[in-house]
């Protein structure tokens, strides 16, 4: 399923999609079915109507009333993920990415580390193979693989059904790696305490602006794979940059997933996380006390 995210959208135009043409010398807006026979170069964008998206066959209002229902079921399922967390304290963070970014590798040194401090368990999301979750196990923790088959993103039933297998532990730490795609998961709430996007340095600086919703979302954005600067051509203070124009918010760490450089920073802020989420929890149940003893 993407009908939402037109992932499998074809290169057509129809409909009602109008869309902007930046031709060299000129700039016109049409809504004229065309074919691609331009003899210079020039700009579609799909983006520009209501629905922010296109997709063959489909009017921008029929788009905006499926996504809202889609969306509309994800949250409550996400919703009912986040509740479960909060009263079992466990610190769901949801790892997001391009292919290939380093998720799975920083996982495996992270379990490493960490897994005499805290009970830790993995929800691997891939399109095919159980590889990842392999990885996972071989570290000692726990881990579901969920194969999406043509699917580009998880969702909030699926983490569900994924937490009643795994059964993670109170106060344990949940890390759910989403499909490699940095498009449709930036729109599924799993009921994570935060969105963690991880960008390769080897992908080049200019990634949060191109994918604005994902970087905009997230609570952590780990800069990976910096061991490789010195071959590549990467403006880092540029990207650091990109990522603070589209989120003014997010926490930023530069590292080194397979080892090095900004792990113990990248462990320093779950700590922090799993802390504030144990301090809510407490206010939470001593609030609940004084209501109680109040009646
Ligand atoms: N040099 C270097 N290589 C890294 C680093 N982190 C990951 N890699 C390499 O990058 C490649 C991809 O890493 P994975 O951890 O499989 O990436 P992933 O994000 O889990 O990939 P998908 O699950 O396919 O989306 C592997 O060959 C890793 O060894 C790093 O910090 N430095
Ligand atoms: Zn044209
Ligand atoms: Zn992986
Ligand atoms: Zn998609």
């Amino acid at each position: 399923m993407c009908t939402v995210c037109g992932c499998g959208d074809t290169h057509s135009h129809a409909e009602d999609t109008a869309h902007a043409h930046h031709h060299g010398d000129h700039q016109h807006n049409h809504d004229h079915p065309h074919d691609h026979a331009h003899g210079h170069s020039h700009h579609h964008h799909y983006g520009l109507g209501p629905a922010g998206l296109h997709i063959g066959g489909l009017s921008q209002a029929r788009i905006i009333k499926i996504e809202q229902d889609i969306l509309g079921r994800n949250d409550a399922d996400a919703a009912r993920n986040r509740r479960y967390f909060d009263e079992h304290c466990i610190l769901a963070l949801n790892l997001v990415s391009s292919p290939g970014s380093g998720k799975t590798s920083l996982l495996e040194r992270s379990i490493q580390d960490l897994k005499n401090q805290y009970a830790l368990n993995v929800i691997e999301g891939d399109q095919q193979t159980e590889n990842d979750a392999e990885r996972i196990r071989a570290t000692g923790a726990g881990a579901v693989q969920i194969n999406t088959g043509k699917g580009c993103h998880l969702d909030g039933r699926m983490v569900e059904q994924a937490i009643i297998t795994l059964k993670p532990a109170d106060h344990s730490v949940l890390f759910i790696e989403n499909v490699g795609n940095l498009v449709c998961p930036a729109l599924f709430d799993l009921g994570e305490a935060a969105k963690v996007v991880i960008l390769s340095v080897t992908e080049g600086e200019d990634k949060p602006l191109k994918y604005p919703d994902m970087f905009h979302r997230a609570g952590l954005v780990l800069i990976n794979k910096i061991d490789l600067l010195p071959y590549l051509s990467f403006d880092l203070e540029r990207c650091l940059h990109y990522v603070r124009q589209v989120n003014a918010e997010a926490d930023i760490i530069q590292l080194t997933a397979t080892g090095g450089e900004g792990l113990s920073q990248w462990y320093d802020w779950i700590k922090q996380k799993r802390q504030a989420l144990l301090n809510s929890r407490i206010a939470e149940l001593e609030q609940a006390a004084a209501v109680k003893a109040q009646l």
